[in-house]
């Protein structure tokens, strides 16, 4: 079999362990996402071992003798990686090293670096993957200095007297790293100035788990092409385009990277530019797939995301996608129940839409009032100051006076209003 990039895929077998409070079943739904993922990199994955253990092992993570065995079964099923859902020591990792050449070990965020780095397409993109990667790596360096002179182009890569190959690699991807944070500070400047222009806009952003339809809903919406695959982490880059809701009310709409349980803490670092698009929006949507038997643990994972953005809980709508999927009307009722809030909608049926755009525009109006301003056609000043970082609906000409009706912000109309008064 090959796999989309016309290459063997890696064949992989997948580690679950069960511990304290978690018990197996949970960590075979783990395991299944885990699954998904290994797919997306490119692997096929033959099997899933689950392990009780009451005590983690520190030398292997699970116990020594299951250790070994699992890497003999590795070679007579001709795998090359084992896949553990819980993250590795270096220590761990290198301990397995010593027991196989031929069978890699990985865990979940290596994983899911892979796939960023797969999927980065924009230069920001790309950097904030680099940044996060060599972030992971640098604590892991093992014998892998072929592997990174071939990648850092071999630069510099003889080593120095008395330097060890590995401190040269270090050295190297500290460089790095430094080069790569001014980098993306650079970025997100010219990332501001854009935004700026946004700045009087209403923004609402849709976030929630990977493959949850949140591009899928974004195309509803807007009418965009915003690429979708049945695929985890699809989207990396923020896409933002601007929605005109009946014909006057203007705003504009983000798509980003979506969230997984135990997303690499170095990532969502190094995103947090990307990200920040919405801790300053207006409207948080929370797109969930309803269809998702996991649906509790990923409404889970995005508070725990966005608690970790920092991004405040009020102004956050609550969509449940794929209805269409939603066949056991004891299931539909107990969410119904449990989520009182929550609107219902199918993005790739373009089922209820409207109520979710009434509902964008409910809040929209919770935020925003109209006013009427009169100024001195003569008074240049005072005119560009009541039309700033606001929209006016209509001008109607008086005799030696403009009157203008606004529409903005509370805070913004509210401001305007006060310094025309008070002049
Ligand atoms: N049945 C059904 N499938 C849907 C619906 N909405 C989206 N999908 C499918 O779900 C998959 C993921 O959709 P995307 O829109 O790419 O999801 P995403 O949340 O943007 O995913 P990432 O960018 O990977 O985080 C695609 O195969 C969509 O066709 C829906 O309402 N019903
Ligand atoms: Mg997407």
């Amino acid at each position: 079999m090959e796999n989309k990039s016309g290459t063997t895929p890696e064949r992989a077998i997948l580690v679950g362990v069960a511990s304290g409070s978690v018990d197996p079943a949970t960590v075979e739904t783990h395991l299944e996402e885990l699954e998904l993922l290994a797919q997306t990199a490119g692997a096929e994955v033959v099997g899933h071992v689950i392990q009780r253990m009451r005590r983690i092992n520190p030398a292997f993570f699970i116990g020594k003798g299951k250790a070994q065995q699992l890497i003999q079964q590795a070679h007579e099923l001709d795998c090359q990686l084992l896949i553990f859902d819980d993250d590795l020591h270096p220590g761990q990792i290198k301990n397995f090293q010593q027991l196989s050449k031929r069978v890699k070990v990985i865990d979940r965020s290596a994983l899911i670096l892979d796939i960023f780095r797969k999927h980065a397409r924009t230069r920001e993109a790309k950097t904030q993957v680099e940044l996060a990667h060599l972030q992971y790596l640098l604590p892991r360096l093992t014998r892998m200095w072929t592997h990174l002179e071939r990648q850092m182009g071999g630069i510099g890569t003889r080593a120095g007297a008395g330097e060890t190959q590995i401190e040269v690699d270090r050295r190297l991807i500290r460089n790095r790293i430094a080069h790569l944070k001014r980098e993306l500070v650079r970025i997100e400047k010219e990332r501001s100035t854009q935004t700026a222009r946004r700045k009087t806009g209403y923004r609402v952003s849709l976030v929630g788990y990977t493959n949850a339809g949140k591009s899928t809903l974004m195309n509803a919406i807007t009418g965009a092409e915003v690429f979708i695959e049945d695929q985890l982490f699809a989207t990396l880059d923020t896409t933002v385009r601007k929605v005109v809701l009946d014909n006057s009310r203007e705003l504009f709409i983000s798509d980003t990277v979506g969230f997984i349980r135990k997303l690499p803490h170095h990532l969502v670092a190094s995103f947090r530019s990307t990200l920040a698009e919405i801790t300053e929006s207006d409207l948080v949507i929370v797109v969930a797939d309803a269809s998702s038997d996991q649906l509790e643990d990923h409404l889970e994972t995005i508070r725990r995301v966005l608690g970790e953005l920092q991004a405040t809980r009020e102004n956050r709508l609550l969509v449940f996608n794929k209805i269409d999927r939603v066949t056991d009307p004891d299931q539909l009722q107990r969410l119904k129940n449990r989520y009182p809030e929550a609107i219902w909608v199918s993005a790739k049926h373009r089922l209820r839409i409207d109520r979710l755009l009434q509902a964008i525009a409910d809040t929209m109006e919770s935020r925003y009032t109209t006013a009427r301003v009169e100024v001195d056609y003569a008074d240049g000043k005072t005119m560009a100051l009541v039309q700033e970082g606001v929209e006016v609906m209509q001008r109607e000409l008086l005799e030696d006076r403009l009157r203008l009706t606004i529409r903005g912000r509370r805070e913004r109309v509210r401001k305007i209003l006060h310094q025309v008064q008070s002049k």
